[in-house]
């Protein structure tokens, strides 16, 4: 017994050594540098890179590489400060990501143009020193496997797994305190496309798009609340319990527009809100979005509208999240020419709330990526609202912009809904004009573009966390 023991200590001994062997090769490596290519399509590929530092602590990095053929070109890229002069590539890291930690890891992405093949870059170093990790090879087929893994969520329904939501840091965070990245749509004006939610929409929603919610979109101007409280507070009712029926989570938006001043709606937001908070106060599965894009106004005036708002939710319905929408839109004010600093130097007085960030991927770009990326460190934020295609809601979709915008968002496990699940003639609209007069929203005729974009990336497994 003793002779076993003695050499079984020997050797654990020779692992031990092995392992220690293995850390500091790694350790010399320096870095690590997976590349995929996320996407392809003619002549243009989304680049992913997700660089692992391996060597010790760096407090700012450069990365570069070269890019085998003549036609391959970064044309605007994400999460660094981005150049190319001839094949060799620069990446440089930014304010929010240039610390990399021994093990830290930073994601990176670009798009680009290619002629040949899109051969794999090659040559990775990361200020200088090669990147001698195993550098990934791009796939060929840029469909996504599915993952083998049994999808933890794929028993229940996304209100089943996650339960009662709340805010936990910058996250948004499930009944296990785990983050959580919802993924939905949002309806148009319900004045004037409610025949588009109706039970064989919003099983397709549910069962085929695989929606984690649905975003209510109830105007207040335009032909909207103002013109029939009741009615109109009756209609998100019951559109609330069709979501909650399919499992979904419900997210209430008092849509002012135009006047862009919340203020212009404060007594307006406490009637609907005080009614609407009572009545769905024991329910799982309600978010409430107290203004949709304040425009024309400061940020201190929407932060005086959610300080009163914001009660009168508590008071009926003390444990659900509110998002308040912020300066030039919804774009943290990058559209006034401003930033989320403000609202980070003077938060909204409330806990359990998130911030608001719209996007038109056709119209807003790199300077808003990179404000998100930043501002995403800082504020909890759920994109309540975006479009593939201009902020016209109308024009050319922008596969890659909304596709760079998706990876973000999915990186940053920030929640989303696009504008619009409706048949509305206009690009950003999911269905073509005519589906919702009849009994089909499943087949693929009847989308859109901007449709089966959404619902290839909505549809992939959650995978939320259970534990
Ligand atoms: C647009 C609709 C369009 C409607 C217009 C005015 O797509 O059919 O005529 O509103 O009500 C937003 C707004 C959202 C806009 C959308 C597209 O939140 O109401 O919808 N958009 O312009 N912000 C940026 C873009």
């Amino acid at each position: 017994m003793k002779r076993l023991l003695a050499l079984l200590a020997t050797f654990a001994t020779a692992l031990g050594l092995l392992a220690a062997f293995g850390t500091q090769a790694s350790a010399a490596s320096g870095c690590k540098v997976e590349y995929t290519v996320v996407s392809q399509w003619n002549g243009g590929f989304q680049g992913g890179v997700k660089i692992t530092n391996l060597g010790s602590s760096v407090s700012g990095w450069t990365l570069r590489f070269a890019m085998p053929d003549a036609g391959q070109k970064v044309t605007q890229g994400w999460n660094a400060t981005w150049s190319q002069s001839g094949s060799a590539v620069t990446a440089a890291g930014l304010d929010w990501n240039r610390t990399l930690a021994t093990g830290g890891t930073a994601d990176l992405g670009f798009q680009g143009t290619f002629t040949g093949a899109n051969p794999k870059p090659t040559a990775f170093t990361l200020n200088g020193v090669a990147c001698t990790g195993s550098v990934g090879q791009p796939d060929p087929d840029p469909t996504p496997t599915p993952d083998p893994t049994p999808d933890p969520g794929e028993d229940g329904t996304p209100v089943d797994v996650n339960g009662q939501l709340h805010v936990c840091g910058v996250n948004l965070c499930n009944q296990y305190n785990r983050p959580v990245q919802l993924r939905g749509m949002s309806t148009h004006g319900i004045q004037w496309f409610s025949e588009c939610y109706n039970n064989a929409s919003l099983d397709a929603l549910a069962n085929d798009w695989k929606s984690d919610l649905l975003r209510i979109s109830m105007y207040v101007q335009e032909e909207g609340y103002e013109t029939d409280p009741a009615g109109f507070t009756a209609k998100v009712n019951s559109l609330v319990d069709q979501a909650e029926a399919r499992g979904m989570y419900a997210l209430i938006d008092f849509h002012t527009l135009t006047p862009g001043d919340p203020n212009y709606n404060l007594e307006r937001a406490k009637t609907f809100f005080a009614s609407v908070a009572a009545r769905n106060a024991g329910k799982k599965n309600v978010i409430y979005e107290i203004t949709n894009e304040p425009n024309g106004v400061s940020w201190s005036g929407i932060k005086n509208y959610a300080e009163q708002v914001i009660p009168v939710v508590r008071g009926a319905d003390p444990d659900a999240v509110v998002i308040v929408g912020t300066r030039g839109w919804s774009s943290l004010g990058v559209s006034d020419g401003s930033n989320e600093s403000e609202i980070v130097n003077n938060p909204v007085n409330a806990t359990n709330i998130m911030y608001a960030f719209h996007f038109y991927a056709a119209s807003h770009k790199d300077n808003y990526r990179s404000t998100l990326s930043r501002a995403a460190a800082r504020l909890p934020l759920f994109v309540t609202e975006f479009g593939t295609v201009s902020a016209t809601g109308g024009g050319a979709m922008d596969a890659g912009s909304t596709n760079a915008w998706l990876d973000l968002l999915d990186q940053l496990k920030i929640s989303y809904a696009n504008w619009t699940y409706s048949d509305a003639p206009e690009s950003s609209a999911a269905f073509k004009p005519g589906t919702c007069g009849g009994s089909d929203y499943s087949s693929g005729g009847v989308l859109n573009e901007s449709g089966a974009l959404l619902k290839n990336r909505i549809s992939t497994p959650d995978n939320f966390p259970t534990s």
